[in-house]
């Protein structure tokens, strides 16, 4: 009998969901960044093994937003908790409760669905904090499982994907057993770019961006894209270009780099550079980049 199930993946911005995403997955569909609020939207991860088909949700990380794009990251984030078979809720270990874990405590609670306490990044502290990690989160709820991993060297993961089994119920799968992700490949090749600038620029300018692909053309075997970057300020845009380009010409270098390996072919990448003042605090101009609270 096939089983499946939804499992959504929560926490506070920088634990690694993403990270645990593309382990789990061992391929990566996620973006990552050392940058609190990476994720943007929901991102679904199939993983199909055996008789078994795991529908993982990666979330925005839960924060007190304070622009627009904040609060529907936010909002899509708690979102996914309804309908889950199981919650896989991430901290980091050397790190205590605070108000935005206690609230999500309580909405899974209040939904009462499964909830996995996940520890994360255990291989950059040592055994005692994470044994102090687990006894600071471990009374909040009654969790079903507390497990403390590495997500970045894929220690753990075994055991995490059997809890979240006992969640599976047993039904068709709602994927083919082939398929990874529901993101299409301009959205995968627009979160590369993104990647690449969270990575290259420091402070505020990449939360202040907005990649949209303009053109997307595969032929002969090589993918033709043209993207352009929006920033919310005129001098963001220099920045972002950088002295003669240079700044530009790297995040072209690196996101075409990843490109290729993800879809394995020749890819080519034109970038440009657009100005949308404070676009993160207008619903409309969000709306227009792909960013809706609705679901
Ligand atoms: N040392 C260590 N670092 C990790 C681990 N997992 C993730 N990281 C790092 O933590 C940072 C954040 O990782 P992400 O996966 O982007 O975190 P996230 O929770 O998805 O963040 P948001 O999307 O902003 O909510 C990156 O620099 C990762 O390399 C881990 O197990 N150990
Ligand atoms: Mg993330």
């Amino acid at each position: 009998m096939k089983r499946s199930g939804f499992i959504t993946i929560i926490g506070k911005p920088n634990v690694g969901k993403s990270t645990l995403l593309n382990t789990i997955l061992g391929e990566k569909i996620a973006i990552v960044s050392s940058k609190p609020q990476t994720t943007r939207t929901r991102i679904m991860g199939i993983l199909t093994k055996d008789e078994t088909q795991f529908v993982f949700l990666d979330t925005p990380g839960v924060h007190k937003a304070k622009t627009r794009l904040g609060d529907i990251m936010v909002k899509n984030a708690v979102g996914s908790i309804t309908g889950s078979n199981c919650v896989i809720f991430m901290t980091e270990a050397g790190r205590t409760p605070d108000k935005t874990e206690l609230m999500l405590i309580e909405k899974f609670k209040k939904q009462r669905v499964p909830t996995l306490l996940v520890i994360n990044k255990v291989d950059s502290v040592d055994k005692e904090k994470v044994g102090q990690t687990i006894i600071g989160y471990s009374p909040l709820m009654n969790f079903e499982d507390v497990i403390p991993i590495s997500a970045l060297k894929a220690d753990g993961i075994d055991i995490v994907l059997k809890a979240a089994e006992r969640f599976m119920t047993e039904e068709r799968w709602f994927f083919p057993d082939d398929m990874i992700t529901d993101q299409p490949e301009r959205q995968i090749a627009a979160e590369i770019i993104r990647e690449k600038i969270l990575r290259t620029l420091d402070k505020e300018i990449p939360h202040g961006t907005a990649v949209v692909i303009e053109e997307f053309k595969e032929s002969n075997s090589m993918i033709k894209i043209r993207a352009e970057i929006f920033c919310e300020k005129a001098s963001h845009k220099g920045i972002i270009i950088g002295k003669n380009g240079a700044s530009l010409k790297r995040i072209g270098t690196y996101a075409r780099e990843d490109m290729e390996q993800f879809f394995g072919v020749q890819v080519f990448v034109d970038l440009w550079v657009k100005v949308k003042e404070n676009w993160r605090d207008s619903v409309a101009a969000a709306r227009n980049f792909g960013f809706n609270d609705d679901n």
